[in-house]
Order: C-alpha cells, then structure tokens, then sequence
C-alpha cells in the first residue's frame, strides 16, 4: 500500500507523540509517590477473555445489560448461569499476561499503591496482586440468594442450577449487577485511594459504567496526573492528562 506524503507525515507526528508521552508517564511514575491503577476488560483481551464492549462481547446475541441484571436473574436464572458458566470456562484455560505481570511489580515498587478492577475474572489475584479491590466482584465466588453465604466455587461446568449446600435455595454469581450497589466497603476504600494518590494510570476500560467512570474525575479534581492506557480512544481520553494507545501487554511492561 502507498501512502501519501501527508499520511506519512501523520502516522511520523503521532509516533513522535507517543513516544514522548510514554516518556512523559515514565517520568511521572519515577516521581510519584502514591500510585493508583484503575483496570477494565481491555488488561485481561490481552489474555483472551472476551471484553464487555467489543466485537466478541455478545454471547448468543445477549449483551452484558441484557444479562448481568437481578431482573434478568429473577426472569432467568437458567440463562443467566449458562452465561457465567460459559464464562468461567473460558477464563478457567486463561493465565494472566504481562500487562497483569507489570501491575504487580508497580505494587512491589510503590509503598502506596492500591489497584482497583472492575474484572471479575481474579487475573490480578492469579498475577500475585495483593492489594486490589475487586469492585464488581468475583467470578469464583457464588452466593446464597437466601441465607446470603459467600463462598469460593471453581467447578466447571457448574451444575444447573446450583443450589446452596446450607440452606438448599439458589446461589448467583457473587458479583455486582446494574442497578446493584457497589460493597459500601470497598467504594470507601476506592474514594479514600483516589484522593490521596498522585497519579492514576487508568488501562483497558472504557469509561462508560459507573461508578467506576467517575474514578478519573475524581483523582484529577483531588490534583492526580490521570493517564489513560488504551487500545481505542474513550469518551474519557480528552479528559486524560495523557493517553497512551496500545495493548495493555505491550505498553503496560514499558512503564517499569
Ligand atoms: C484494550 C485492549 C487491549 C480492548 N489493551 N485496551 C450514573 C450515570 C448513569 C448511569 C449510572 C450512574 N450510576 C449508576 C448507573 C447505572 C449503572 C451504569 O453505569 N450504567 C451505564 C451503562 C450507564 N451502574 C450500576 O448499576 C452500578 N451500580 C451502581 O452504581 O449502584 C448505585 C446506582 C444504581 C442505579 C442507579 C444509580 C446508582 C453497578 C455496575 C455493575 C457493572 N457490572 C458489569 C457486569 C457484571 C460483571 C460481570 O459479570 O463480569 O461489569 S457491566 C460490565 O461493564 C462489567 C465491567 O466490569 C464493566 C466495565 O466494562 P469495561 O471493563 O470498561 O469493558 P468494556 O468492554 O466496556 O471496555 C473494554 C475497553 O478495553 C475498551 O475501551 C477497549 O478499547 C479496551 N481494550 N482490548 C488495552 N488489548
Ligand atoms: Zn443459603
């Protein structure tokens, strides 16, 4: 394929630019003090877990906001396990990638560090993350719709439907569904983080579910740098102190 000398010029100016921002974030990460990390899907793609927003986001023509709802639960329990079991299988043949890797040794770096993910998929537990709060929850863990006992389940496939083994009433997937609230701990925890850190680096999310997408205004209104670690643009980037496009794997290891 040609390129026309203005093409050529463009793809020049918007490597040059990249290259400095990345320079820029690197500085940013040696003077920082306190570091947050907000992650999305887009850290685990890297892995082969299907995103939420992308083209492989559907399963059987559902979207998540058709799905990941106790109205649609209460309609459908059925349904709804199929997809999580569906899921689970295909994250229990996943390891974490060197994005998930980088992230650990920022936390090994940092005396003040704290992760936040909206994944359900433990990745970052797997990577050896440790301090991170999963704020929508866990794929592994179900919960009682009655007696509300949590527990850790990994089997796969999962019977249809599972029943608790205390009180004999339905379990769900222990995580947060639309119109559900966040654990009032852990948006305690993700408040008290983002006002204090000095910099926030925000990877592979696209910035549409709240709360999570107010967690950038925040930090930058407390006087963070925010930068933004993406494959595409977001309806966030132009907000960003900086956006850096890219895999998560490829980019995320340059920062160390
Ligand atoms: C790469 C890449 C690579 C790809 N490298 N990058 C205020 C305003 C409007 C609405 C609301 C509001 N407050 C609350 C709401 C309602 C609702 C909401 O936000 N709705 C929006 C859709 C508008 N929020 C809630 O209901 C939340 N509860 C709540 O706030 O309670 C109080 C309340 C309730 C109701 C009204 C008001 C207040 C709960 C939200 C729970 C979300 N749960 C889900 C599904 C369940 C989990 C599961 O089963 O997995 O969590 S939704 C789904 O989206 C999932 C994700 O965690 C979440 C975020 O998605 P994410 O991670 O950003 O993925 P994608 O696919 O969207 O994006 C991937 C990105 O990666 C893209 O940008 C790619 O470019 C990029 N990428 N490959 C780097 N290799
Ligand atoms: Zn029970």
């Amino acid at each position: 394929m040609r390129h026309s000398p203005d093409t050529v010029s463009c793809v020049a100016a918007e490597y040059m630019t990249q290259e400095t921002e990345l320079r820029l974030l690197q500085a940013k990460i040696s003077a920082a003090r306190s570091l947050a990390v907000l992650t999305g899907a887009g850290i685990s793609a890297d892995s082969g877990v299907p995103t939420f927003r992308g083209t492989d986001g559907l399963w059987r023509n559902f979207r998540a906001e058709d799905l990941a709802t106790p109205e649609a639960f209460e309609r459908d329990p059925r349904l709804v396990w199929e997809w999580y079991d569906w899921r689970r299988q295909v994250i229990a043949g996943i390891t974490p990638n060197a994005a998930h890797a980088a992230v650990v040794e920022l936390e090994r770096r940092f005396p003040e560090f704290w992760l936040i993910t909206q994944n359900v998929d433990g990745l970052h537990r797997a990577a050896g993350s440790q301090k991170l709060s999963e704020i929508h929850g866990n794929i592994w863990k179900v919960r009682c719709t009655s007696c509300e006992a949590v527990e850790e389940n990994y089997t796969v496939p999962i019977p249809m439907l599972p029943m608790c083994r205390h009180c004999g009433a339905l379990l769900r997937p222990h995580i947060v569904w639309f119109g559900e609230s966040l654990l009032p701990s852990d948006l305690t925890r993700c408040g008290e983080v983002l006002r204090s850190c000095d910099l926030l680096l925000v990877i592979g999310t696209s910035g549409v579910v709240y709360p999570a997408a107010g967690f950038a205004a925040i930090a930058k209104d407390a006087g963070a740098f925010v930068a933004e670690i993406n494959f595409d643009s977001t309806p966030q980037s132009a907000a960003m102190d900086l956006s850096l496009k890219g895999r998560a794997k490829d980019v995320v290891p340059l920062l160390l």
